[in-house]
């Protein structure tokens, strides 16, 4: 997609603080975290939300969660840490190319 900004990291053409990278998945800092520790797991190829996903994306979303603790300890995220996925505008996704947030750190996140 010619006009999303997580496409053009993924190219190259912004640049990013890149956490982990493989021939599917891409996570970098979120360039405005609400934690000390704030990043995001996405998959290379472009995918609008998870309301866009189907029994052909699970393995794709399986290997994203499951990166998702392995990533958060080399971070340093110890105690803990929370995963978020935001789906449409209802659900607050303001970037619409599929990601997982994954944030933690500090004295305490709120409760939900
Ligand atoms: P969401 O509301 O779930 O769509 O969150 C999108 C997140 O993406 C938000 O926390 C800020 C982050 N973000 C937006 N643009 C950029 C960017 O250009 N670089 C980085 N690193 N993060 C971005």
């Amino acid at each position: 997609m010619s006009d999303c900004i997580f496409c053009k990291i993924v190219a190259g053409q912004l640049p990013s603080n890149k956490v982990y990278e493989d021939e599917d998945i891409l996570a970098f800092h979120d360039i405005h975290p609400v934690a000390p520790v704030h990043f995001l797991l996405i998959p290379k190829r472009h995918v609008e939300s998870l309301a866009h996903c189907d029994d052909e994306h699970a393995p794709l979303l399986g290997k994203m969660l499951a990166l998702a603790p392995k990533l958060a300890k080399e971070q340093g995220l110890d105690s803990g840490f929370r995963t978020m996925i935001n789906t449409g505008r209802g659900g607050g996704q303001e970037v619409f190319h599929l990601h997982v947030h994954v944030f933690g750190g500090g004295s305490h996140l709120p409760r939900l």
